[in-house]
């Protein structure tokens, strides 16, 4: 099930020593002979719940692993704060996590209570399975950890500049008709980095205004930005 994260960028993460990643099977830490994992709801209702009792058992054998390096345990839920990419940035300077995923109705209560140290949403919708957002957090966080991709790669990413990214052209120059933008064959390093900035704030205006209101910006920002320019040259 956790394919993805054994291509690509994830793979050359852990091949190259940066990363670390464990899978732990729930059903390993219940009791025999049944070793039951999940039970009907106290107070009634559809689905099941993970019980408490394996998941302590997981939690403490797997935080036991590594003296004096206790990892941040993190419970993937539709109830959990939104996964953004300043809290992948955050995460990504943290030693070591322990993601948590439920299924059915979710876990045991008392286990949020106890165990958990923070609860992180991938998006406001259900999944059948934590394990589709432990990986999706996995993958958004591996990439920022330093080596593992270029660093002015990851620092251009979008969100990280807070914007939507700028269009990219690779060749033929003309396909179909469509002709590559100009400014991107002048090999002008100045006014292709201005061009892509003004598509960058054209895109998120256009497809994502929530992301400039939050940033203060607007396409008014690009005009200047681009008069400035034209001002410098
Ligand atoms: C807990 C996370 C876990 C309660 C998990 C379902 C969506 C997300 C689950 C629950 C999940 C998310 C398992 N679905 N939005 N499914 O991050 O009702």
């Amino acid at each position: 099930m956790f394919a993805p994260l054994y291509s690509s960028i994830p793979a050359r993460a852990q091949a190259s020593g940066r990363v670390r990643l464990e899978l732990h099977n729930l059903r390993d830490y219940a009791s025999p002979p049944h070793r039951q994992t999940d039970d009907t709801p106290f107070g009634g209702g559809p689905g099941m719940v993970l019980k408490p009792e394996p998941l302590a058992a997981a939690i403490n054998a797997i935080k036991a692993q590594e003296a004096g390096m206790l990892p941040r345990v993190i419970y993937m839920s539709p109830q959990g704060q939104p996964l953004t990419q300043r809290l992948a940035e955050q995460l990504s300077r943290l030693p070591r996590l322990l993601l948590v995923c439920g299924h059915y109705e979710g876990i045991d209560e008392r286990i949020i209570k106890k165990y958990i140290d923070m609860e992180i949403s991938i998006g406001d919708y259900v999944l059948s399975n934590g394990e589709l957002g432990a990986m999706v957090l996995s993958d958004a966080v591996i990439r920022l950890i330093d080596g593992v991709i270029a660093q002015d790669s990851a620092a251009q990413d979008s969100f990280s500049t807070g914007l939507l990214d700028h269009p990219h052209y690779t060749k033929p120059a003309l396909f179909e008709g469509m002709a590559v933008p100009e400014v991107l064959l002048s090999g002008n390093h100045r006014r292709i980095e201005a061009w892509r900035r003004q598509q960058a704030l054209a895109s998120t205006e256009r497809k994502r205004p929530d992301l400039l209101a939050s940033r203060s910006a607007s396409l008014a920002d690009s005009h200047k930005e681009q008069k400035d320019k034209a001002h410098d040259d």
